[in-house]
């Protein structure tokens, strides 16, 4: 049986990519936080069968120990490196843990392969934030990164030094840089789930307003059910490399609004406010993909468009709005940090 061990595994991606592995046959080993409290419920629907060969191990990306510990009990075929603080506005509030997590954290789990003598190879989450004011569209593998948030700086340094520990120490060590992908699993404080989640709470009388930070910033959303499995083909291949993983459209989030809240037959003008404390010091305008290079390579392709997605998101949050209506579970949206 081939073992995995995902870092993140209780995030959107994470939860997503153990249930491909397991669905493959693999043993996947999650590394969790004693935090990880909400998160844990990504895993929550796991077949018995699944949750019988999904083992747990704490630890935490900023702590090196941890990291060798599960490696030298996971003794993984693969490990997938998603753990991020992976909130871009987020990360200037808190550059350093940003740095300390995102960057640093997967020098950390390199080490912790290097110095094991075991060799897995290695997947490393990379993000399209990385070309930040970016030097061309679409954007891809040759593109030079210019990243203008502590998360791009922090997710550029682990990009690199996964380039140079595969040629410095030979790993099979892979980067897929994976521009938005979202669904309804992705995290509230997400402009999609945010606006997706808002819609359907207005239009059950849950909630009146919306408060964003721009509309006009455009991004290239996928699903994560489709991002996940290119994840899993790199580390197929032969030999390692860096791929972009996206649709190569690009809508903007006014584009977002229509889609949510024309869906459950509201206008988002009569609900949506503009407050500056979500916009972010430096905003990345517009980002899209060119995933030409997976598309031929991995045999990747997307199978989810982003009317599709929105309208899954919104159709999922109807039902926990729903639910919440009932008095059952779930609870309301925690509120994006501010
Ligand atoms: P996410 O939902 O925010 O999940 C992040 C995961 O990292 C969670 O499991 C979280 O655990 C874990 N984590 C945070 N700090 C940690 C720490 N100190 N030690 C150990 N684990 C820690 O992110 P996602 O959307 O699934 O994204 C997965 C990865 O892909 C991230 O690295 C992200 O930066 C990157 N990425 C995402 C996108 C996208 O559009 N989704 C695009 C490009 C790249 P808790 O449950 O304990 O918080
Ligand atoms: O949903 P977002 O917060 O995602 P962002 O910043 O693009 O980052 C996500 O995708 C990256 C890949 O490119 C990942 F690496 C990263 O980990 C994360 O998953 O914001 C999308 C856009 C931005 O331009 C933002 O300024 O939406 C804009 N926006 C407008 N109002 C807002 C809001 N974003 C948030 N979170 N909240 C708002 O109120």
């Amino acid at each position: 049986m081939r073992r995995a061990l995902v870092t993140g595994v209780t995030g959107q991606d994470g939860s997503y990519l153990a249930e491909l592995l397991l669905g493959k046959g693999y043993e996947v080993w999650g590394l969790v936080r004693r935090s990880s409290g909400a998160g844990a419920a990504r895993l929550a629907h796991l077949a018995p069968d699944q949750r019988a060969r999904l083992r747990l191990v704490e630890g935490d990306m900023t702590d090196p120990s941890s990291l060798r510990k599960a490696v030298r009990e996971a003794r993984p075929d693969e490990v997938y490196n998603l753990a991020a603080q992976s909130h871009v506005r987020v990360s200037f509030d808190l550059p350093e843990h940003t740095a300390a997590v995102t960057g640093l954290g997967a020098l950390h789990l390199l080490e912790a392969l290097r110095e094991g003598g075991h060799r897995p190879r290695y997947y490393q989450a990379s993000s399209s934030e990385q070309f930040g004011r970016a030097r061309e569209a679409p954007q891809r593998e040759s593109t030079p990164f210019a990243p203008c948030s502590p998360y791009a700086v922090a997710k550029v340094f682990a990009h690199e030094t996964t380039v140079s520990y595969r040629e410095a120490y030979g790993l099979h060590a892979s980067t897929g840089i994976l521009f938005n992908h979202e669904s309804p699993r992705r995290g509230e404080a997400f402009v999609t789930r945010k606006i997706t989640r808002a819609a359907a709470r207005i239009r059950r009388g849950l909630q009146r307003e919306l408060l964003l930070g721009d509309l006009d910033a455009r991004r290239d959303w996928g699903f994560a059910g489709d991002y996940v499995d290119a994840m899993w083909r790199m580390l197929q291949q032969d030999a390692p490399g860096d791929y972009v993983v996206a649709t190569g459209v690009t809508h903007s989030v006014r584009d977002v609004l229509d889609r949510a809240f024309g869906r459950v037959g509201l206008d988002w003008s009569h609900h949506v406010q503009l407050d500056p404390r979500f916009r972010r010091p430096v905003e990345v305008a517009a980002l899209v993909g060119d995933a030409t290079k997976a598309r031929a390579a991995l045999g990747w392709a997307p199978t989810v468009d982003f009317a599709g997605l929105i309208d899954m998101m919104v159709d999922h949050d109807l039902a926990l709005a729903d639910a919440e209506a009932r008095g059952g579970t779930p609870p309301p949206p925690a509120p994006e940090p501010a």
